[in-house]
Formats: structure tokens, C-alpha cells, sequence
């Protein structure tokens, strides 16, 4: 229902509106054979963790360790080290890592992959849900109670356990403070999971040879409210949000200097997080690497949302990540890759979650503060 207000607990303390709220009829794609998307009410409305009741969280968590049960679909001497479908995905990311970040293609490239995701928990473990998402403001002064991260049954699991010899998250020169944690996972539905693909520090210039091979370790997690805090705040959504053009857009979301403490909440969420998730390679081995590009999702689509006309189809940047190799810039026919998960897709596929192969929208509400009644 494209025009209606989603229904939730969120509608009790401000209209939280199910983004894009409407669609502007004389927006037409740029391209020929672009229909509209499927029927309204079948859209399906992303919420946020929180809003989540308690078996609908855990639902979403069991749909996520079914695909992690079911055996790898891609051919094993390509990537040895997906075991299971879940890892099929993770690889993929690796795969696509040096032409997917830092670029014209970064949003819309992720945004199929989220909904591939979705959509392998839908049709292949029944999972009756949406792919949930993380307002990180909601939680970033203390992750660790959070209901994503709080270790109870209903979380994505909590922090790893101390490891004093945990490696400081450096960018470069400059290093950030430590977390909390550092070790394995230990608590809620994740706690002692294995994941298959080895856990690289910083940014390699190529995709190392053996980034597909068999390296099991713990999931593990460094949680740090210092950097979530300070790089996922209400104010950075604020200014994602004002972004004039779709430069300015992606800069704010996703700026990474190195050498510097200069970064977006993209890359601020996947450092508050920490170990596997600062691996800019592997990081959708943590479950939360969904909620959390889930929420640039949704401010790309309430971004997009406020100006069609000028928005939807906007794209800037090349192919390749900080354009090195030199690359041709993003353009609406380019096709964007996604191995053994789906055939090649063109960039204007990908551009309107409410066209073609999508039909979805995200409860949110602009500027709300955290609510203090969630089922905890
Ligand atoms: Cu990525």
C-alpha cells in the first residue's frame, strides 16, 4: 500500500511513514520497458529491528540460520570455503569487493544483494518476514544493550568476549580506540558460530588470491560506542539526508580518508561493530551486516523519495572502488555482477525499490528518538 501509513509501534509516538510515501506518476523511467512495480499491495514494509516483536525477531534469526544449514550452491573448487548457502553470499561480496565500494555502484549493487538475501530467506527457509534494519542513532551510545547486540535470544548476538591483544581498527595512521570486546562472540543466537572465509585487515589494492579458501574461525565482534556515537549519529543521518545531489549523498554516507579519522556511518557502523565486520571483504559473515546496509538502504530510498524527479535515477562515479583501476563512470545500462546468486543486472533495475523486480518500502520516520516501549 504505497500510500498508507505502515502500522506499527512506532505510529504511537510520530507518523512513521512507509518510505517512498508516494509515487509521482509522471516519473517515468529513462529507459524503455520499465513497468511499474508489482501489485501495491503485496509490498512488502522493512522495519526496524526493534519494531520487531519478539517471535518475528526470531523468526528472521532462524530463517538466516537455515540458510546457514543448507549445503553451498557455488562450485566448491571456486570457493572452498563456502560451506553453506549463507556463505554463498559472502562470497559473492568478496568476489565483488574492489568494484562495488567507493563508487557509482555501491548503493544499487547493494541494494540487489540485500534483497537476493531476502529473498533466499523467503523462498528457500520460508521465512514470512522483510529483511529488518538498524537506525543506528537509535542505539549507537550503547550497542551493548541494545536489542541487536544486548546477547539474549531475540539479539543478533552480543560483543566478543575481551581480548586484550585485539588489534587496534586503524585507518592507516590513525588508529581508533578499542572496543569492548575483541573475541569470539559468546552470547545470544550466534554466539560460537563458525564462519568459513579468512578475516582480512585493511585494504589490499586487489582481491587476495586466497580470500575464497577454507579459514574457519569464530564470529567475532569488538563492539564500540565511541565510534557509533560519533560516526552514526542522528546528526550524520540528518545531513545524509540533506544532501543536495547524489555526490554529496555518497560522500557523507561513505568517506573513508586514509590516514584520517575522516569516515562515513557506512564504514563508522562497520567499525562499531569491528572484527568481521571490518572486513571490508567477508563482512556480511556477520548477521548484522544486513540491518546495517539495510539502513543505507533506506536512506537512499528516503533520500531518492524527497526529489524523484532529480533523484531517482542520479548517478555518480565509476565502476572500480576509488576509481583505481580508472574505470568508466556508472551508468544506467552498465551491468552490475552477482556471480551464481542472479544473472547480471542493469544499474536502472536497481534504482526504484517500488519498479520492475521491486516492491518494497521501509517504515521510518525522519528525526524519531529511540522508543522506550519495545518488547525487550
Ligand atoms: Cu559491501
Amino acid at each position: 500500500m504505497r500510500f498508507s501509513i505502515a502500522i506499527s509501534s512506532l505510529a504511537a509516538l510520530s507518523p512513521a511513514v512507509a518510505y517512498p510515501a508516494s509515487n509521482d506518476a509522471s516519473l517515468k523511467s529513462p529507459l524503455p520497458g520499465a513497468s511499474p512495480g508489482c501489485a501495491n499491495d503485496t509490498s512488502s514494509v522493512r522495519r526496524e529491528w526493534s519494531t520487531l516483536n519478539k517471535l518475528e525477531r526470531l523468526s528472521f534469526i532462524s530463517a538466516v540460520k537455515c540458510l546457514m544449514s543448507k549445503p553451498s550452491q557455488l562450485p566448491h573448487d571456486e570457493a572452498p570455503g563456502a560451506l553453506n548457502r549463507y556463505d554463498d553470499f559472502v562470497a559473492t561480496h568478496i568476489n565483488q569487493t574492489h568494484v562495488i565500494h567507493s563508487n557509482g555502484i555501491f548503493l544499487s549493487w547493494h541494494r540487489h544483494f540485500l534483497h537476493l538475501f531476502e529473498k533466499a530467506l523467503q523462498d528457500e527457509c520460508r521465512y514470512q518476514g522483510t529483511l529488518p534494519y538498524w537506525n543506528w542513532p537509535w542505539w549507537a551510545s550503547d550497542l551493548h544493550h541494545s536489542p541487536l547486540f544486548n546477547g539474549s535470544p531475540t539479539s543478533l548476538g552480543g560483543d566478543g568476549y575481551f581480548n586484550a591483544s585485539s588489534p587496534p581498527r586503524s585507518n592507516g595512521n590513525y588508529t581508533f580506540p578499542r572496543g569492548s570486546g575483541g573475541g569470539c562472540v559468546h552470547s545470544g543466537p550466534f554466539a560460537n558460530t563458525t564462519v568459513h572465509f579468512k578475516n582480512t585487515k585493511g585494504i589490499p589494492s586487489t582481491t587476495p588470491a586466497d580470500k575464497l579458501t577454507y579459514a574457519p574461525h569464530c564470529l567475532s565482534r569488538d563492539l564500540n560506542n565511541l565510534i557509533a556515537s560519533k560516526y552514526c549519529s542522528q546528526a550524520r543521518v540528518d545531513g545524509i539526508l540533506e544532501s543536495s545531489n547524489i555526490g554529496t549523498f555518497q560522500s557523507l554516507l561513505s568517506d573513508f580518508v586514509p590516514d584520517t579519522d575522516i569516515m562515513g556511518p557506512h564504514n563508522g557502523g562497520h567499525y562499531a561493530i569491528g572484527n568481521n565486520m571490518q572486513d571490508q571483504f567477508a563482512s556480511p559473515s556477520d548477521p548484522s551486516f544486513w540491518l546495517h546496509h539495510a539502513m543505507i538502504d533506506l536512506l537512499w530510498t528516503v533520500w531518492q523519495a524527497k526529489d524523484p524527479k532529480q533523484r531517482q535515477y542520479a548517478l555518480q562515479g565509476t565502476v572500480t572502488s576509488l576509481n583505481k583501476p580508472p574505470s568508466q563512470n556508472a551508468t544506467l545500462t552498465y551491468q552490475l555482477d552477482f556471480g551464481y546468486l542472479d544473472a547480471k543486472q542493469e544499474v536502472w533495475k536497481l534504482m526504484d525499490v517500488q519498479r520492475d523486480i521491486y516492491d518494497y518500502s521501509y517504515e521510518y520516520a525522519e528525526g524519531v528518538a529511540q522508543p522506550e516501549d519495545y518488547d525487550h
